[in-house]
């Protein structure tokens, strides 16, 4: 349990350019033949040290001959070698047996792999590292019960076999590391189809689904089919293979995965129709297939030195991912989307023990660093670049970064330096981004002289994480001042490189109100006291949708901190009437798009009001936001019901999400309103509305949510991914008893500690957003999620770390809190088999 360091970063000794994989699927005895051809790039005499975990090693021989070897933890060490040979490897695996879902496991009775970072190793000893770039043909035998039989490429020869066997083979023209490896056997409904690239060439497509899904594989297909089109009309990519398919799997721990040619999916990013779907979910499918096809680019034809460059990939894919989501809907409500995922949850990583750069310098297991800093973070600096060269010069850029580097395997720098070297744009000092964890503070003061007509604004920034010493951070800061009567009088991005700064602007004839760091142009958080005047007058005037909800966020939030006061001062609450007007303003506004009255209704939650200060009374800052939403539901009941009504009879992403937030609210206010709860519900045509009336009745506890939940249940038991919702609610409600229901659901027919979709619906989702619950005072949240996390210690490490988060984020809360979480990572940390994966993640919190 050792880090490694960036610094201590090596070429490999020797490299592997090509892999003849053979494997025969047969459950427990599942055997590998990999044959590579090894050349040394070292001196003579090095020794050639293979990684391997978790397999029975049977042979090893060296052009055809046996040979000694050492077996260590982890690996495989063979004597000094000639300057090129054959190496022959023989291991056995058990598919069946392996929970921990990387390497080659079964999902529902299919064989599937999951070699992203470090699995490859569990399926064969190979260097597995991604700056060692072989082609692969692979042979796959299985029993004819598993009817397909899939690996990246191009299918290259299929047959019978005795005893009811059969064989595929494939072969993959291009060189990858060995992370991009995916292998699939199992018994699958299919869905074809096909893309004519731009230049002409068919591209066979093909979704592969559960038996009896075929219905749900649609909207995956047409998300494919755009974003290949996508690519090719913005980015100027096309495909290069003949044949892209994509695999649901239910088991399988990220959202999906990119191997080249073959991604392999979790069912939640493939599956849909709108009765078992929401439109959250086929925004998200369209993002997720979106996501893993871009990656054939940047990830795949480009990819990564070693794993602490992983930004380079997935920064950037987000970036792309975020880019298609907007050209193919709302560019403010995906903006929004994306700004909020930085607010609530990256900051609070920063904040946190676990903060790290957006190219972290030391990993212990690296399964703990597919976080939102180096994913959303690291597509935040993508923008900020993308910002500072513009569209033109960025996409100079993107073509100067394949011309150089098509088919390696390389470093963050490289990238930058190619956005730098095709614009001419300096990013010298930009490149600190890449340097520094934690969160920049900005804070700007400003002042009008009336007589002179001149207004000055000072920005200065710090980085508490990184400390005095961190050189300041290049930030496009994008300013508009607006006039009284709501002009806008200057709008720009300013270039803000130096810890303090002012910039004046001259002959202003009356005072302006300043929109600052609008639509987030930079990942950090902004100190500005801003007069409850002026964000009413943003909210009505600013320049870019965007802006105007990060008023009503500036707005909200003051309300909601300036009640924390009174209550610690033993005074009342109130709430200023300006806010309620400007919110009203907000819901009778027929210009606004519905979907931005959603997101602005959708106030900050509890999660990201913590993120918005340094020290939290958590009781306090929960009764101060509940009775902000209750002040302001009742003083807008009449409008909320009236946008309740004319959203209920549009047909549109737009109007049922304005519709269920309406009705949230609403509930809140009065318990009346659950006729329209029960209404809606019954009457819901499909699974937004059936799940906008529950999520209503759950966060208002309304009398008839468990009769509404028992109903949901009997239609959709037989239904996973319905019933994952099912399983969030149940952890999300704010009730006493909630620990022991989940405590209950967990023997549940439709739970299993085995599946991640599964455990993170039920168990992840309650850490994460129950706030009251998991934090309550008793302790009870902590002592039931470290039990959860004992058991899945041995199950799923790697889902066990990763939901374990907020328990390793105590920092802001109060001295009792803080020592019951730290209390419960004691438990883990003298556990005698902790895995690396929470072990990293409990040593850095109690350090
Ligand atoms: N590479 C892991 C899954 C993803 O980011 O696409
Ligand atoms: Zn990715």
């Amino acid at each position: 349990t050792e880090a490694k360091h960036l610094k201590d970063y090596r070429a490999p000794d020797f490299t592997i350019e090509s892999i003849a994989l053979d494997v025969n699927l047969a459950g427990k005895a599942t055997k590998v033949v990999a044959t590579s051809r090894v050349r040394r790039l070292a001196d003579e005499g090095t020794p050639l040290l293979l990684d391997g975990d978790g397999m029975q090693l049977e042979s090893v021989k060296v052009d055809g001959t046996a040979v000694e070897y050492d077996q260590f933890e982890g690996g495989l060490r063979l004597a000094p070698a000639p300057l090129e040979f054959d190496l022959e490897i023989v291991t056995l695996l058990d598919p069946e047996a392996n929970t921990s879902l990387e390497g080659l496991y079964m999902s529902d009775g299919a064989y599937c792999t999951q070699c992203e970072a470090e699995g490859f190793r569990r399926i064969t000893y190979f260097l597995d590292r991604p700056d060692v770039l072989a082609k692969y043909t692979v042979r796959i035998e299985a029993d004819k019960s598993f009817p397909f039989l899939l690996s990246n490429g191009n299918l290259i020869e299929q047959g019978e076999l005795d005893n009811g066997r059969h064989f595929a083979c494939w072969e993959d023209p291009f060189p990858k590391p060995s992370y991009l490896f995916a292998l699939v056997a199992g018994d699958f409904d299919l869905l074809e189809d096909k893309f004519v690239t731009r230049s002409g060439r068919d591209v066979k497509l093909q979704v592969f689904v559960d038996k009896g899904n075929l219905g749900k594989a649609g909207h995956a297909m047409e998300s494919l089919k755009k974003a290949m089109a996508w690519d090719e009309s913005r980015f100027d990519l096309e495909y290069d293979l003949d044949i892209y398919m994509i695999v649901a799997v239910d088991f399988f721990n990220m959202g999906a995965m990119e191997n080249k040619g073959l991604n392999i999916f979790n069912t939640k990013y493939v599956l849909a129709d709108s009765d078992s779907a929401t439109d959250d979910d086929f925004h998200g499918i369209e993002s997720v297939v979106g996501h893993e096809y871009f990656h054939n680019w940047t990830g795949n034809r480009v990819t990564c030195r070693d794993w602490f460059q992983l930004s380079l990939k997935e920064g950037l894919t987000v970036f792309r991912d975020q880019e298609f989501s907007a050209d193919m809907g709302s560019p403010a409500v995906n903006r929004i989307q994306a700004i909020k995922v930085i607010q609530n949850q990256q900051f609070a990583e920063d904040a946190g023990p676990m903060a790290h750069p957006i190219r972290p310098q030391s990993v212990i297991e690296m399964n703990n660093f597919y976080t939102v800093t180096v994913y959303n973070k690291g597509a935040e600096v993508i923008r900020m670049m993308h910002t500072l060269l513009g569209e033109a010069g960025f996409q100079k850029g993107m073509k100067l970064y394949f011309e150089r580097h098509d088919g390696q395997a390389v470093t963050c720098d490289d990238f930058v330096s190619a956005m730098q070297d095709a614009s001419g744009v300096d990013l010298a000092q930009f490149r600190q981004w890449y340097e520094q964890a934690g969160t920049p503070v900005v804070t700007v003061t400003d002042s009008f002289d009336a007589v002179a007509g001149r207004y000055e604004l000072t920005i200065s920034q710090e980085n508490p994480v990184a400390g005095e010493n961190a050189k300041p951070l290049h930030i496009p800061f994008d300013l508009e001042l607006l006039g009284a009567d709501g002009t806008s009088v200057f709008s720009k991005v300013l270039d803000v490189k130096q810890k303090q700064e002012t910039f004046v602007f001259e002959g202003l004839g009356s005072e302006v109100v300043p929109s600052l760091l609008q639509n987030f142009s930079a990942p950090v958080k902004l100190k500005y006291d801003y007069s409850v005047e002026q964000m009413v007058h943003l909210m009505r005037h600013a320049g870019s949708e965007v802006a105007r909800w990060e008023a009503s966020v500036a707005l909200i939030s003051q309300a909601v901190w300036q009640n924390v006061a009174r209550l610690q001062q033993s005074e009342a609450m109130h709430l200023d009437p300006r806010v309620v007007d400007a919110f009203r303003g907000v819901l009778l506004d027929s210009n606004l798009d519905a979907a931005m009255v959603a997101e602005i209704l959708n106030i900050p939650s509890a999660q990201a009001l913590v993120e918005q200060v340094d020290k939290v009374d958590l009781d306090l800052l929960l009764a101060a936001r509940e009775f902000v939403i209750e002040e302001m539901a009742a003083s807008c009941e009449d409008e909320l019901l009236a946008v309740y009504r004319a959203n209920s009879f549009e047909d549109s992403v737009q109007a049922r999400a304005l519709k269920n937030a309406a009705l949230v609210w609403l509930c809140q206010v009065n318990e009346d309103h659950q006729a329209l709860v029960s209404a809606q519900f019954e009457a819901a045509s499909n699974m937004t509305d059936a799940l906008g009336a529950l999520v209503a009745a759950n966060r208002a506890s309304l009398p008839l949510r468990d009769q509404l939940m028992a109903e949901f249940e009997s239609r959709w038991k037989e239904t996973p991914l319905v019933m994952d919702k099912w399983f969030m609610l149940q952890a999300m409600q704010d009730t006493d008893t909630c620990i022991d229901r989940i405590q209950s659901l967990r023997g549940h027919a439709a739970f299993s500690m085995n599946n991640p979709n599964r455990v993170r619906s039920l168990i992840g989702c309650f850490a994460a957003a129950n706030t009251a619950q998991f934090h309550r005072a008793d302790g009870k949240g902590y002592q039931f999620m470290t039990d959860c996390l004992k058991e899945l210690n041995k199950l799923n490490p790697q889902v066990a770390a990763r939901i374990m988060t907020p328990l390793i984020q105590f920092a802001k809360f109060d001295d009792s809190r803080q020592q019951m979480m730290k209390d419960c990572l004691k438990q883990l940390q003298t556990m005698p088999d902790l895995a690396r994966d929470l072990y990293e993640k409990v040593e850095r919190a109690l350090q």
